[in-house]
């Protein structure tokens, strides 16, 4: 059975063909032109990354590798599929298709599984820094200070320092990539057990379980198959979503100073901690849930327009709604919801039901309000209710599980930016001042 790590190796001398070949025929096309408004609108629609792991679409939305949310819950191997308990995909086969473009077979995911496993314990003084952080410290914060100390122990950082040629760059970035992947979920899990007790913040790692599956235990839901599977699918679904994002941009362009995985995914981390990011996920549900309190757990159509008037009239974004490149219902919020279709304890859940009915009256809100370009769902409308529903009620928590799966897209990339050579990122800004020269203004 082959290892990931073979099997990036086999992929890698076509992409840098490729790679040349597009250099060699196309350096000099244009791929469109540069307004004021794109510089002043956040870079908005400009093609200036590449990003080999997936293409987000304004209308069907994300593709890895050529292949749709539903293809890759149909390809990829699953829970049942390895005899795990569940039916979701598998994180491990994600990392696996973004790293490599192909599709694992089972026996290749279950080696990952336990090579995930047997790396995943964290070093004695990263749990020493975790310990000595005050419970009051944001989550996120903590992960990223955590990821960060890893690098302590960075492969790539080390090679660099004796000396490695450029052309092997990604092999040690490919070993921390996977270290790092590999040790994420004890350092989540140390962090849910000192700020909200629990689980056991213990390192029991079984080699037999997938990388959720000892997760789930570390937290204390080990015997949770509802949950231990939604994570499966969540941590898989919200892994990649192009390079252009805050959290998969940060760590390409940091990786681009040639950091090593470690600080890379450590700055990732940081963007993914913001509201209009990966926080929305903790501010949706803390949304719904108040909403519930005020209208009582049957809201009609009525009363969740008005709360969402209320919401939009206090200058308030109704958080889950909206995106920067989608104009439609996100198929990441759509596989969600059909997890909640296919579980019948559920259907049973009032806030579950409460998010399905938001998301039925909201887009005629946000049109009618006018300013979103987008009124649809996105990923995070269902996201943290599901989670609440099982019991894992910490919504301070939610980004933390996020950032486990951003890793399994931002890393694959850092992997091909080393194997690519691709330069560091020094894109041009200008002053207001600059920019009224450069276009004649007086
Ligand atoms: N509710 C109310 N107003 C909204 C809105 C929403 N959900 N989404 C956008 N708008 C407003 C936006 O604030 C802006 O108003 P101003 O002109 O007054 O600044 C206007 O509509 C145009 O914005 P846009 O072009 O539609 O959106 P952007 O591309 O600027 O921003 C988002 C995209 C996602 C940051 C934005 O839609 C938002 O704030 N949504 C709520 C927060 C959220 O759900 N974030 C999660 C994003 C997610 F997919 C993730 O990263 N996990």
């Amino acid at each position: 059975v082959k290892t990931l790590t073979e099997a990036v190796g086999e992929v890698i001398p076509k992409k840098r063909e490729e790679l040349a070949q597009l250099k060699s025929s196309s350096a000099d096309k244009s791929l469109g032109e540069v307004k004021v408004s794109n510089l002043l609108g956040g870079m908005r629609g400009l093609k200036i990354m590449l990003w080999e792991g997936s293409v987000l679409d304004a209308n069907t939305g994300i593709t890895f590798h050529g292949k749709t949310i539903p293809d890759c819950e149909k390809e990829l191997p699953n829970a049942k599929d390895l005899g795990l308990g569940g039916k979701e995909m598998l994180p491990e086969s994600m990392l696996w298709l973004l790293l490599t473009g192909n599709v694992p077979s089972n026996e290749e995911v279950k080696q990952l599984s336990a090579e995930l496993a047997a790396k995943g314990k964290l070093p004695s003084f990263v749990e020493k820094i975790i310990d000595s952080f005050p419970k009051t410290l944001h989550p996120m914060t903590q992960f990223a200070a955590a990821v960060g100390a890893l690098n302590h122990d960075s492969a790539f950082a080390a090679a660099y320092t004796k000396g490695i040629k450029k052309t092997e760059y990604w092999q040690p970035t490919l070993e921390d990539s996977i270290d790092l992947v590999a040790k994420l979920p004890a350092i989540a899990a140390r962090i849910y057990y000192n700020v909200f007790g629990k689980g056991d913040g213990q390192q029991k790692i079984d080699t037999s379980k997938d990388l959720i599956g000892n997760y789930a235990e570390m937290i204390g839901y080990g015997g949770n198959e509802g949950l231990t599977d939604y994570l499966r699918l969540y941590i898989a679904i919200h892994g990649d979503h192009e390079g252009g994002n805050v959290s998969a941009h940060t760590a390409h362009l940091v990786g681009s100073a040639l950091s090593d995985p470690y600080l890379s995914y450590s700055a990732a981390l940081l963007g993914l901690a913001g509201p209009l990011h990966g926080l929305a996920n903790q501010e949706v549900l803390g949304w719904a849930l108040g909403m519930q309190d005020k209208v009582g757990p049957n809201a009609s159509h009525e009363q969740i327009k008005e709360y969402l008037w209320d919401t939009l009239k206090s200058g308030r974004v109704v958080p889950g709604y909206g995106h920067a490149v989608l104009r439609r219902p996100d198929p990441r919020f759509t596989a969600l919801s059909r997890f909640c279709d296919d579980r019948p304890e559920l259907q049973q859940s009032s806030i579950v039901q409460l998010v399905k009915k938001v998301s039925e009256v909201a887009p005629g809100v946000l049109k009618e309000h006018g300013k979103t370009a987008n009124p649809f769902p996105n990923v995070d409308a269902a996201s943290g209710c599901v989670l609440h529903e099982y019991g894992l009620s910490e919504f301070r928590y939610y980004t933390v599980i996020f950032g486990i799966s951003r890793a399994i897209g931002a890393l694959p990339q850092l992997v091909m930016d080393r194997a690519l050579g691709l330069p560091i990122e020094r894109p041009k800004s200008m002053s207001i001042a600059a920019l009224n020269k450069h276009l004649g203004n007086n």
